[in-house]
């Protein structure tokens, strides 16, 4: 392992930058770049910071703060030094060129995490946290993060293998000494473990909908006819005018999205052409931009013109508007005008966009439907809060596979050899989850989506 350096902050100016050293020679090439009046960083405690200066031979570069921390207790696990300097880009990239230049190399993105990872000072799921918290953008996506970051997730994954593990030896061990037969009942044990594992796994997996939500925010696409008010709702939840708003039906033709957080979900709203019969090439192409939308959406505001009769929006093609979707909350805009006695009936939910007035109900039932769609993530007191990523997603349903077909095998007292063979594959599954059984392509595929420095 080399030693290797990085700027540790975001690029910009600011009032302090840090940069980062690890490795093997971390403490040697800041004895050679620092001087203070008292210690050299050889011989400065560990977590002790330590005020001094950067110099290129006799040139001062920055006065800086130097905080040695020697391994295994750092971050990467190896002698990892911290320098932070005056938060200017020229100042923190000349320090950087000393670095290289006094025995560092460059770091690759997501290098020191990494390290970290290959001296087991945190399994995949945590390496993964770090970037999720970096990118939080909701409180429910910073929750979610810093709880697989305590390391909720990989405890729960641990328990499993060593579940699985313990299935497997006992089948081993029929295996090998087959007189100790396995006799009914403790093949049924074998069953119900090997069921209670199932379920384990399918409640980590109904998990995902709800992380990936958290992820990547909810596809919340604002659907409805011409003027029924859908620009005004973007306008109103976003608290500014984005969409141009007229008394015109078909003004808005192509797709607009912007993000909010509501209530600690963050919604990537989605502004729609008014959906209409039209001879117009560009209308049409913007409803059938719509209907895509509506079509990829995780929740459709679905707003109508309350003042108008309530009818479908598509009369001669039997109601397209109402086509099976995911989840919808039906709008009644304008409720600050008199509302077409054809809507007496309806749930749905009156607004106006006008006055502002129905809008905080609405963030409720956003909140409400999000919710009972879609979970609160998988939660319980002893345990914490998980939602699952893709990742861990794939990984997970390629484990209920294999785990599954060891039970039927079990079931059906298909040779012991195979059961083995399936619960092999199903441990090596969960395994990829906590990097247990990683390659080489996985680790390079996950830490290339971090920055450099971290
Ligand atoms: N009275 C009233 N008019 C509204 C309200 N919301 C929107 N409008 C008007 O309805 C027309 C169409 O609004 P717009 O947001 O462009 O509708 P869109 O075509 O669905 O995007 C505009 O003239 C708005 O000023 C409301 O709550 N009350
Ligand atoms: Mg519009």
């Amino acid at each position: 392992m080399d030693t290797i350096a990085a700027i540790a902050t975001p690029p910009g100016q600011g009032a302090v930058a840090v940069l980062r050293v690890s490795g093997p020679e971390a403490i040697a090439v800041a004895d050679r770049v620092f001087k203070s009046s008292k210690r050299k960083p050889s011989e400065l405690e560990s977590r002790v910071q330590s005020l001094g200066a950067i110099y290129d031979k006799q040139i001062h570069l920055d006065s800086v703060l130097l905080t040695v921390f020697r391994k295994p207790s750092s971050f990467t696990g190896e002698d990892v030094v911290e320098i932070a300097c005056h938060g200017g880009v020229l100042v923190t990239r000349r320090i950087l060129e000393l670095l290289l230049r006094s025995g560092a190399s460059l770091a690759d993105p997501g290098e020191f995490t990494r390290r970290a990872f290959l001296n087991a000072k945190l399994d995949l799921t945590q390496a993964e946290a770090i970037m999720d918290l970096i990118s939080a953008s909701s409180d429910r996506a910073l929750r979610a993060a810093t709880e697989q970051l305590d390391g909720t997730l990989g405890i729960r994954i641990r328990a499993m293998q060593s579940e699985l593990l313990g299935l497997l030896a006992h089948i081993e061990a029929y295996i090998d000494f087959p007189e100790e037969d396995i006799s009914p009942d403790t093949g049924s044990a074998l069953l119900q473990r090997l069921q209670a594992i199932l379920e384990t796994m399918e409640s980590l997996l109904s998990s995902a909908s709800q992380g990936r939500l958290i992820r990547e925010g909810v596809r919340t696409v604002i659907s409805g006819p011409p003027n029924a008010g859908k620009s005004s709702l973007l306008n109103r939840l976003l608290g500014f005018e984005r969409a141009i708003v007229s008394a015109t039906p078909g003004t808005t033709r192509d797709t607009l999205e912007e993000s909010i957080i509501l209530k600690g979900w963050s919604l990537r709203l989605v502004d729609t052409a008014g959906l209409r019969e039209s001879l117009d090439p560009i209308e049409l192409e913007g409803i059938n931009r719509a209907m895509k939308q509506r079509a990829a959406a995780d929740l459709i505001l679905h707003v109508r013109d309350g003042t108008l009769p309530a009818q479908p929006i598509f009369a001669d093609t039997g109601g397209k508007d109402t086509i099976a979707s995911p989840e919808e909350i039906l709008i009644l805009n304008k409720s600050d005008i008199q509302e077409h006695q054809s809507w007496a009936d309806s749930s749905a939910i009156r607004i106006s966009c006008l006055s502002g007035e129905g809008v905080r109900e609405l963030e409720e039932a956003i909140d409400a439907k999000l919710t009972g769609a879609f979970g609160n993530g998988l939660q319980s007191e002893s345990s914490g809060f998980v939602a699952i990523n893709a990742r861990h997603q794939d990984c997970l349903r390629r484990g209920v596979e294999q785990t599954q077909a060891a039970k039927e095998g079990l079931k059906e007292g298909i040779s012991p050899e195979f059961v083995a063979e399936e619960l092999r594959g199903a441990l090596h599954a969960v395994g990829e989850i906590v990097g247990q059984t990683d390659t080489e392509d996985l680790l390079g595929h996950i830490f290339s989506t971090f920055c450099i420095g971290k």
